[in-house]
């Protein structure tokens, strides 16, 4: 039966699909979003990997077609990033400059957090270039006791400037996640990276599992989930599709998912063996765009590391996949972007329109007690 896939539906009374190649795209499309289903349709590991098999023309349609369900067609969300402590990070991930067990090899310069005052500065010209969003990301393990006052200030100054927050500062414990909640971040990025199966061979320094339970802990806090990977480390498709599949486990899909392209960084061991043996295609990563939008109807799909490679219609396709959102601006942590005038070109010539920016509020508010005189705490109800 060449060109046959079987796909179960779980949702269903049982019964199984057949998915054609050549035709039925559009059945199988209307059993994702059927409005009779009760509950988002949850697919199972064999439905993904027919999405990834999926001719790529059919793939992007049923992707496009997605996407428009649940947002505003060409419209996008930006974010700009911001490293706020740089580098001699404990952890050993196999492609990131900003390990301390790769720092004789990568020669980055570390640097100590950031001032406040300086971090706002590069909030605000980030507002007033367009983004809607603005990410803090610090090389830790996990913020120290001294660093959570640091890092409520900053949410709560940026959300001052109207910008939504997020923050990438390694593992949290339910009390860090609780106060970066009270402080109003918004989101907090914390990736699985690839399988559970690839992961050993790309950190050892942390388990998949203690991965999972920061991104419980930010869940039950209440802060927007951000959880994406990174293709291209010398991961097969199998575990490209255990990845989704692995968001799928999760009681809600990550509100956002960033997609990330392998930046091989010389000196990591991970960047030194693909540059070595040569980069997967980049379709491959569109493919992952697609079918992460299609099993995850209403995250946000995020564009992010390794875009500066990549040539407008490469990027494009990416868009035609579902991805409806990017990195802006011309720097990433520590390494380059495309330009934000070429990003702004680009999105003229393909008529796609930037989001605003809705931030939550803080759960604790100051207020001033008039009778007092003193400042005081209030906190909202969810
Ligand atoms: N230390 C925090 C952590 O690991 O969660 C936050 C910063 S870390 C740099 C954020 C993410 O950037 C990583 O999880 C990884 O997915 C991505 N990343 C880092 N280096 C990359 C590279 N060379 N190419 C592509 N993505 C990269
Ligand atoms: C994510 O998934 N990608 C961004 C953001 N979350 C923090 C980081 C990309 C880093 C790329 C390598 C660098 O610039 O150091
Ligand atoms: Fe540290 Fe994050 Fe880089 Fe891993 S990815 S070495 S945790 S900064």
């Amino acid at each position: 039966m060449a060109g046959l896939l079987n796909i179960s539906e779980p949702n269903a009374d049982s019964h199984a699909q057949t998915l054609n190649h050549q035709n039925s795209s559009d059945d199988f499309l209307a059993s994702l979003t059927d409005a009779s289903q009760p509950t988002p349709h949850k697919h199972s590991r064999e439905e993904i990997a027919a999405l990834f098999d999926l001719p790529l023309m059919d793939l992007l349609l049923q992707a496009q077609t997605v996407h428009r369900e649940h947002f505003t067609a060409n419209e996008v969300q930006i974010s700009t990033l911001l490293s706020i402590k740089t580098g001699n990070c404990p952890e050993d991930c196999g492609y990131c400059s900003q390990s301390g067990h790769h720092r004789d090899t990568t020669k980055l310069q570390a640097e100590k957090r950031i001032e406040v005052d300086k971090v706002i500065a590069a909030a605000k010209r980030a507002k007033n270039s367009g983004s809607s969003r603005f990410c803090m990301g610090a090389a830790w393990k996990h913020p120290s006791a001294k660093d959570m006052p640091y890092v409520v200030e900053l949410i709560k100054e940026v959300k001052a400037l109207g910008l939504e927050t997020c923050m990438t500062l390694g593992m949290l414990d339910t009390n860090q996640a609780t106060q970066l909640a009270d402080a109003g971040l918004d989101y907090y990025n914390h990736n699985l990276d690839t399988s559970r199966s690839y992961y050993e061979q790309v950190v050892s320094t942390r388990s998949y599992d203690e991965r999972l339970d920061t991104i419980d802990n930010v869940r039950n806090s209440g802060i927007n989930v951000c959880s994406g990977n990174i293709v291209g480390m010398g991961e097969s498709r199998d575990d490209r599709i255990d990845w989704v599949h692995e968001l799928l486990k999760m009681p809600k899909a990550p509100e956002s998912i960033p997609v990330n392209l392998l930046v091989p960084i010389k000196g990591t061991p991970i960047g030194d063996k693909v540059l070595a043996e040569g980069q997967l295609s980049v379709l491959e990563w569109i493919r992952t765009i697609a079918v992460s939008r299609i099993c995850c109807p209403t995250s946000y799909v995020r564009l992010s590391a390794g875009r500066e490679s990549l040539s407008d219609s490469e990027q494009a396709l990416a868009f035609m996949a579902g991805a409806n959102s990017f990195f802006y601006g011309d720097k990433l942590l520590t390494t380059g972007n495309s330009s934000q005038s070429g990003d702004d070109r680009l999105m003229r010539e393909l008529g796609l329109t930037k989001q605003f920016a809705a931030p939550r509020a803080p759960k604790v508010l100051p207020v001033l007690d008039a009778m007092s005189g003193h400042q005081t705490q209030v906190v909202l109800a969810d």
